[in-house]
């Protein structure tokens, strides 16, 4: 594993083993866990310093000064004791791995979380999501060459699942490089903005990311890291872009056409999995005159690097993830920025969002193996299932739903709103156009160390939330009539999210075209396949969408598995092909319905990318990471067609 910890001895005396527990942001809440997986010795977990669930997101638990002393004092000796006696080697026991996650998740888990956690523990550098077959041993003659389309994230991880297996594979990708949406997102503040230890591969874990939310470029380098790790770059063929794929039902085969350097050509494959994203493609506004505009323009996804801001009049229109991300950088260095809001974000708190990884952070990383694995486990779980309760519609709340969904998602409600009273309370001309009218979990936070408040309230900078009535030569014309004229307008309004596939061209049994086949609105079973399309899978397809701030790279690992799964059975039992029924198909996306109109992204009528446009939640996956962990697990037969 190329970024395993380099674990270094630890030399420190008591009194300097006590001041780097004293630090304030050396993160406490691990260690406990760490010490006892270490040690097998249950008692350090102390009922008493058990994380409070309400507590999820409080730094160190919401422990008060006292319980962090607790939890030093139970340290140190086995810190000390690590030192004189060097660590200690046990191997713990599934009841003991599962009383541990209980005590960091502040969750009674019964044994059905277990191993999904153990996965994504992956303890001591290992790869339990590894396929545990070879096609080797299966089938060695069997004809199985599988397209990705697509060298994302999610396209290099189903690379290396394959090469693990031995299946023949090869990947096409229209950049000229990796990376997907690492690559071609460059705006200044791109960064990943969920926590990075998560944001990793299960995998391929690294604890020494410099910041706590890493840059786009470090990203990039991660990505291309692991591409060179895996040994999968001379199997991807850059700027080939896909443009059509036909299945032949008598070779039970894909016949995909290619644009590539060299002109147009065909390749034939037995399987084909689409790595292409949700969030790549530039999503313009419907904004009358919108090419009218006479200075530069760009979208988020397509800085233009060569355009020198300074001094210039900018207008900004949109204020989602990305935009929030670039606006504080263009605001330092234009002369004068207008930003126009159309919905105002909820924004969590994160004074560590742009912050280096802390020296005694890292001595814990470094000297304690797997004190890693329990960071990122705790931030897991932090970042979706102890906070999905929260955004569950109670039937019986008696308040409107538009503006908070249960009690506890009340209390989100006002512990945000006195975020922002606290940012923006000594201008409440701004408070007022920031403050969400809408529940908690409706749109995606978006995550905020300050800068949006210091940005917002600089002199040269205007909020203007009066509707855009057109775009002209000169700028913008808000709806009362005002023009607001600028040198360079930047668009942060997203992505086609809900046209899943297009541009590309399927063409599955029967002649059946994707898009027709959904008709405006895409669906999956799994969120991989579909009726009529048999060995065609969508990784980050159709709602598996991960809500709040958790990690995509969790369900890309689970759907990968499931392909790896389905193929294997392909390989393991002669069979050609596998199509999901469509009654298996349509009875799954009646239960995601079901799920997210229970949901607050559901049942609010705020605009957000998680709705196609029929209004129909088509990006959202609604129920726990458990859930998606078991359905993706094995293939069952029962649901497929065999051809
Ligand atoms: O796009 P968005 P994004 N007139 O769709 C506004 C991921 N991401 O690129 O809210 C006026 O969220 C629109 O207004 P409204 C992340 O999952 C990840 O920012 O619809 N305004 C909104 O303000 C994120 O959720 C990272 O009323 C218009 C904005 O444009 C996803 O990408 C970083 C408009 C669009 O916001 C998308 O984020 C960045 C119009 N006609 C992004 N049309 C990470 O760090 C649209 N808007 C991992």
């Amino acid at each position: 594993m190329a970024f395993e910890p380099d674990i270094q001895p630890i030399v420190e005396d008591d009194e300097a083993l006590a001041a780097i527990l004293a630090d304030p942001e050396a993160d406490l809440p691990p260690l406990l866990p760490t010490l006892a997986y270490l040690t097998g010795d249950l008692s350090l977990l102390e009922p008493g310093l058990r994380p409070d669930p309400e507590l999820t997101l409080e730094e160190q638990a919401g422990w008060t000064p006292d319980q962090l002393q607790r939890c030093r004092d139970i340290a140190l000796p086995v810190l000390a004791r690590f030192r004189d006696e060097g660590l200690p080697s046990h191997d713990p026991t599934t009841e003991q791995l599962q009383a541990i996650m209980c005590w960091i998740t502040g969750v009674d888990l019964d044994g059905s979380y277990v191993p999904m956690l153990t996965e994504e523990l992956a303890a001591n550098g290992t790869d339990p999501r590894a396929p545990d077959w070879h096609k080797d041993a299966l089938a060695p003659d069997a004809q199985m060459t599988v397209v990705i389309v697509g060298a994302g994230m999610s396209g290099i991880l189903a690379a290396h699942r394959l090469q693990q297996a031995g299946v023949d594979y090869v990947v096409f990708e229209k950049n000229g490089a990796l990376g997907g949406t690492w690559l071609e997102n460059t705006y200044p503040g791109c960064r990943v903005d969920v926590s990075n230890h998560t944001y990793a591969y299960s995998f391929m874990q690294k604890h020494d990311w410099p910041q706590f939310h890493s840059s786009q470029e470090v990203l990039l380098d991660y990505f291309n890291a692991c591409a060179d790790d895996f040994g999968i770059r001379d199997n991807i063929r850059f700027g080939v872009e896909v443009s059509s794929m036909v299945f032949d039902e008598e070779s039970a085969t894909w016949s995909l056409e290619l644009q590539g350097p060299e002109g147009e050509s065909t390749f034939d494959c037995q399987a084909v999995i689409s790595a292409v994203g949700q969030l790549n493609r530039p999503q313009l506004p419907n904004i009358d005159g919108l090419n009218s505009f006479a200075g530069d323009a760009w979208h988020s996804a397509r800085w233009n690097h060569d355009v020198d801001l300074t001094g210039k009049k900018v207008g900004v229109i949109g204020t989602g993830c990305s935009a929030m991300q670039f606006i504080p950088h263009v605001a330092r260095e234009a002369g004068e920025l207008t930003v126009f809001q159309r919905t105002p974000n909820w924004m969590v708190p994160r004074p560590q969002y742009q912050q280096e990884l802390p020296d005694n952070l890292m001595w814990l990383f470094t000297r304690l193996p797997n004190y890693n694995n329990w960071f990122r486990l705790r931030a897991f779980w932090r970042g979706h299932e102890g906070l999905l309760p929260r955004l569950e519609v109670d039937p019986d709340w008696e308040s409107d739903t538009e503006i908070s969904v249960s009690a506890s998602n009340e209390e989100l409600r006002v512990l945000f709103t006195m975020y922002l009273e606290m940012e923006f309370g000594d201008r409440p001309d701004l408070f007022d156009k920031v403050t969400p009218r809408y529940p908690m979990g409706a749109k995606r936070f978006v995550v905020d160390d300050g800068s949006w408040a210091t940005t917002l309230k600089r002199d040269d900078v205007t909020l203007e939330t009066t509707a855009i009535e057109r775009i002209t030569p000169a700028g913008v014309v808000t709806n009362d009539g005002v023009e607001h004229e600028f040198d360079v307008l930047l668009f942060g309004t997203g992505f086609k999210a809900s046209e899943f596939l297009v541009p590309m061209k399927v063409v599955g049994r029967g002649g059946i075209e994707l898009h027709d086949h959904w008709n405006g609105d895409a669906r999956a079973y799994l969120g991989v396949v579909s009726p009529g399309f048999p060995n065609f899978f969508y990784l980050y397809g159709p709602n598996t969408n991960i809500v709040i701030n958790g990690s995509i790279i969790y369900f890309s690992e689970c759907e990968v598995h499931y392909v790896t799964q389905f193929l294997r059975h392909l390989l393991e039992n002669n069979v050609r092909a596998l199509d999901v029924k469509a009654d298996v198909h349509d009875r799954y996306n009646e239960w995601i319905d079901e799920g997210n109109a229970k949901m607050a992204w559901g049942v609010s009528s705020v605009s957000s990318w998680y709705k196609s446009a029929s209004g129909r939640v088509a990006q959202n996956w609604p129920y726990s990471m458990l859930e998606f962990w078991d359905q993706t697990r094995e293939i069952d037969l029962a649901d497929y067609e065999a051809l």
